[in-house]
């Protein structure tokens, strides 16, 4: 990692903001000397630092994420430039990626009424490549599944989970619970089989235009989990759990046939996807020799 106090604007022209969440900001910049290239760059400012240096866990954190770049997975977004500064207390990191112009978001409120066929196959091939690496996503989402016009589809916003837990605890913004895990939700665990569940939860959504579960508190986000897979069993239920079970959770009866127009191959699919119990969830590389992924 280059640590200067250099300014990168010297290197890239910053065009537009495209994003800022918990990570921090991410502008659409073209790379000066590098043929005008466009790139994605993201700015994090990680204040209070500079007395006791870096903390080590940031250090091995951008270190993964470049190990994992050196491989160009085709599915991954790729890392082109890491640099750090430190400036008036605080550390100031900043990722170049190569960019790519859309996300999968704004590509779902585009498509015609028929669907879509997005290569679900090349995001699992996404995410079993970062399993593969020891890491897990924890926040897979259509905002940051993206879709070239070449109909490439790469994974972005991977691998700094905790730098971004650091950074949240300063930033207070909004979240969205659509896509995570009932077991992330009950506050019981972070396998790679969360990933799995948001990319269920995408599978679904491509199909059906509109996100299978919309929940606005972590309550209300299980039981319309709960209204569709139907109620686990008490035995299923994390022990370690703050939450605790009650029938209340779900009133009604689990509507199966929800994404009915489904193959059957495809329901089949996407159900082992929505288990409930991460021990019984489809990993991505089983999910990559799944009849449906197979056959397509
Ligand atoms: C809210 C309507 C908007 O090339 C985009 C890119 C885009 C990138 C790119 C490359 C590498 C990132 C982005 C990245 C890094 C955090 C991230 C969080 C989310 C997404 C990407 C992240 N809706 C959302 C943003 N959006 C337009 C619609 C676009 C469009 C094209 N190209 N990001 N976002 N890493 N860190």
């Amino acid at each position: 990692m280059e640590v200067n106090g250099c300014d990168e604007h010297q290197n890239y022209e910053i065009l537009a903001e495209i994003g800022e969440g918990a990570y921090g900001k991410v502008y659409k910049a073209r790379a000066v000397r590098d043929q005008q290239r466009l790139v994605a760059v993201k700015k994090l400012n990680i204040p209070g630092h500079t007395e006791s240096g870096i903390p080590a866990f940031m250090i091995r954190e951008v270190a993964l994420l470049r190990k994992i770049g050196y491989f160009n997975h085709p599915n991954i977004v790729k890392l082109l430039d890491v640099s750090a500064g430190l400036k008036n207390r605080s550390l100031d990191l900043t990722l170049v990626f190569e960019y790519i112009d859309q996300d999968l978001s704004t590509f779902l409120t585009t498509v015609p009424s028929t669907g879509l066929s997005l290569d679900k196959i090349k995001l699992l091939h996404g995410l079993d490549f970062l399993h593969t690496n020891m890491l897990v996503h924890r926040d897979l989402k259509p905002e940051n599944v993206l879709v070239s016009s070449r109909g490439e589809v790469k994974i972005a916003d991977f691998g700094l989970a905790r730098i971004y837990t650091y950074h949240i605890a300063l930033t207070p913004c909004v979240v969205t619970l659509w896509y995570r895990a009932p077991e992330v939700l009950l506050h019981s665990g972070y396998m790679s089989s969360v990933d799995m569940w948001s990319a269920g939860c995408i599978f679904a959504e491509l199909f059906l235009l509109r996100p299978l579960f919309r929940g606005y508190t972590e309550a209300q986000q299980l039981q319309k989990i709960f209204e569709v897979i139907g109620l686990p069993s008490e035995e299923d239920w994390p022990r370690e759990s703050p939450i605790s079970y009650s029938r209340s959770w779900c009133p009604r009866d689990p509507c199966t046939q929800l994404l009915s127009n489904l193959g059957q191959e495809e329901n089949n699919l996407l159900l082992q996807c929505l288990e409930f119990s991460p021990t019984n969830r489809i990993s991505a590389s089983r999910a990559l020799s799944h009849p449906f992924l197979v056959c397509a």
